[in-house]
């Protein structure tokens, strides 16, 4: 690059990066991936790291956040709040290692990792124990009084606890920062509400804590169930604090604010990239959203001679996963006709590398999310793929749509066997009406009867299943039973070895149990847990296949819904006949042995209000286990009525009827002594 060229260079990278602030910051509505905005930023870093001529003070590197809202009162930070240096793989992390223990002179230092929440950072002001005030990092010199909103979080203490220690009482001032964030629960309870009252959906948790928060009308805020987590303190005067940041995490503790759970102290470099490996496997499950692990050196003497560059400390680093969102441009809009007909759109993508993986496909969920995100073909979309879960479209960059685009409609015939398409009451899903007439029903229900969950059928592929169906050589999972290795290996790619082996492992899993078996046969709704519970509850498949929609409903986790799937199911003669075939074929398995100790068998509860020990719905299952009926409505046929707190109007009717009504202590101890 030319040195005129890298001027040009720079200032549109500074034009790009601050329009992005704004929408991010200011609009709360970011138009590209985080990592995007990181790759510009990073690159204007590094042009201006190497040209430091070409630094202005008005440089978004300048500035860690953005410009806060006028309608906050600003709020200047007595200690700055820095932002992090970033590590992207373990070379970075062997770097960082390296450069401390040289600083330090020692072989080994202490270090204590902690998950990297991906909220925003906020700084609170305690004086005496007392809750001042709150502020946002805002560009890490200034931040926005947030005090009315930080305040309707919950699990902020107004007040801090004093255990009575003398030297482990809080200072006289101490400033606590940490991140502010959404569960996953929060999130989807907000967007559920937001779905009924018609509005906007928030695309992801964290602009919808930073919408949250940064709500003028503290009300709102109150109502959006947000979290914290502290990380560290700033002003800390008439008071002292531990020695080590692994002693600080556990005294703010004692003083009553939360902490991250996931923090743990180590030495080498190899328990930093087993803790790293261990928190990205478990990242699904965690209930909120993290972008990483934050290494600290533990003891603060220690970090205070590592010190800091400009914008973050030497002695912390941000070890991030990869990017879980990603740009991308939609090629076609696709459907996939899935195991119960339903018809689902799917964006083919030009190829990005997103969480780890290079993805092609993106599911669109159905017809009303399409419409909602307004996807067309020729848009740049962003695309998520979050662990295991099927990559989605999340939203289509508007300010990216070419010229021409091409809008989608979902089709009104199945795309496979051109039967009708329905879409039944209350759902957003169409469905082909074709059931097994439809081959792509037909490969589906046959590719999760083989699968590992179901009869586990080793060697028995997707693309083998399409092809045989295909062929005509099968048309449903009994047909299986009587392919033969010759059959098998007349197939594409096919070895004469391999047709022995899916042979063999179809009369090797003949032997089986009925809740595999349940599972295998593909009900609507009914997955592994449902089958386990339905041959636990009836024991054998004579049982199930006569049982009525009361009885079914009875089943711990069977609602009506199921319970109708359940009775259609079976109802049906061509599934008669498949299941008469397998059984034929030798599919078998031992009868479960019913629980016969049922202690409250024909009693029927109502559970109404909050229990403290338990959700109402595990309540109930506790009940169905020792074999009880749980209703919805109290009548003279109840036996008791289960009053939490707040029990309202089923706890008067029941006292009308003069039905015994027991407290969370009393059915807690009918409970025990079942
Ligand atoms: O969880 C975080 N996002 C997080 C941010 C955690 C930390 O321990 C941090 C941080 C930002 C700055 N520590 C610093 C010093």
């Amino acid at each position: 690059m030319s040195s005129q060229e890298k001027i040009n260079r720079v200032n549109e990278l500074r034009e790009l990066i601050n329009q992005n602030n704004y929408h991010y910051y200011v609009q709360d509505e970011p138009v590209i991936p985080d990592a995007e905005y990181d790759r510009l930023m990073q690159e204007l870093i590094a042009i201006e790291d190497e040209f430091p001529e070409l630094i202005t003070d008005s440089s978004p590197t300048q500035r860690v956040g953005a410009v806060p809202l006028d309608s906050f009162p600003e709020i200047k930070h007595e200690v700055p709040m820095l932002s992090l240096g970033n590590a992207f793989d373990e070379d970075e992390m062997t770097a960082f290692d390296k450069r401390i223990r040289e600083k330090l002179e020692m072989d080994s230092v202490e270090y204590v990792a902690e998950t990297k929440l991906d909220g925003l950072a906020i700084s609170i002001l305690y004086e005496d124990g007392q809750f001042i005030r709150a502020a946002t990092r805002g560009d890490g010199t200034t931040g926005e009084d947030v005090t009315l909103n930080v305040k309707t979080i919950k699990s902020i203490p107004l007040n801090l606890i004093d255990v009575g220690l003398l030297d482990e009482k809080y200072p006289e001032r101490v400033e606590i920062r940490g991140e502010v964030f959404m569960t996953h629960d929060g999130f989807n309870k907000l967007n559920d509400k937001q779905k009924e009252k018609d509005e906007k959906l928030f695309v992801n948790p964290r602009n919808a804590a930073a919408g949250s928060l940064r709500q003028l009308d503290s009300r709102i805020t109150a109502e959006r169930h947000l979290s914290f987590f502290a990380y560290g303190v700033g002003i800390v005067e008439g008071g002292t604090i531990p020695e080590t940041h692994a002693g600080l995490l556990s005294r703010l503790k004692t003083w009553g604010v939360p902490v991250s759970p996931e923090t743990m102290v180590m030495r080498k470099l190899a328990a930093c990239f087993e803790f790293y490996k261990n928190i990205a496997s478990r990242r699904a499950s965690l209930g909120y959203d993290i972008d990483g692990v934050v290494f600290k050196v533990n003891r603060l003497d220690q970090q205070d001679i590592m010190g800091y560059v400009s914008r973050a400390p030497r002695w912390a680093v941000a070890y991030k996963f990869a990017p879980e969102e990603e740009l991308t441009e939609i090629l076609d809009i696709e459907v996939q006709v899935g195991r119960t007909g339903a018809l689902t759109p799917v964006a083919r993508l030009k190829p990005v590398f997103v969480g780890g993986v290079t993805v092609t496909n993106a599911t669109l969920h159905n017809e009303d999310e399409l419409k909602r995100k307004d996807v067309r073909i020729g848009d740049t979309v962003i695309v998520r793929r979050a662990g295991d879960v099927i990559p989605e479209v999340l939203k289509v960059v508007m300010e990216r749509r070419p010229a021409k685009t091409v809008e989608f409609k979902m089709p009104s015939s199945c795309p496979i066997c051109s039967s009708d398409v329905e879409r039944e009451e209350g759902e957003a899903v169409i469905r082909c009406s074709g059931g097994l007439y439809c081959s792509a029903q037909q490969i589906q229900a046959i590719i999760h009867f083989a699968s590992r969950r179901a009869m586990n059928i080793d060697g028995l592929g997707d693309k083998l299943i399409e092809q045989l169906v295909e062929k005509k050589l099968i048309n449903n999972v009994s047909d299986l039973y009587k392919l033969t290795q010759e059959q098998l290996s007349e197939l594409e790619r096919m070895a004469e070895k391999s047709a022995m082996n899916i042979i063999a492992a179809l009369n090797n899993n003949k032997e089986t149990s009925l809740d595999r078996f349940l599972y295998a046969l593909g009900i609507r709704e009914v997955g592994d847990a449902t089958a386990r519970s339905l041959a636990n509850h009836f024991g054998n498949l004579v049982a199930i296949q006569s049982a009525t929609l009361e009885s079914l409903e009875e089943v711990a986790d069977v609602g009506p819904i199921v319970a109708k799937h359940i009775v259609t199911f079976f109802s049906q003669n061509h599934n008669q006949e498949v299941i008469n075939a397998l059984l034929t074929a030798g599919v078998h398995w031992p009868d479960v042995e019913i629980k016969t100790e049922q202690p409250l068998q024909g009693k029927t509860f109502v559970i109404t209000g909050t229990l403290d020990s338990m959700k109402r719905e595990e309540a109930k299952q506790h009940l169905l286990e020792l074999g009880a009926k749980v209703s919805g409505s109290v009548s003279k046929k109840t036996d008791y009525v289960i009053a939490g707190s707040d029990p309202g109007s089923k706890a008067e009717k029941a006292h009308k009827l003069e039905v015994e009504i027991l407290d969370e202590a009393g059915f807690l101890s009918l409970l025990g002594n079942q």
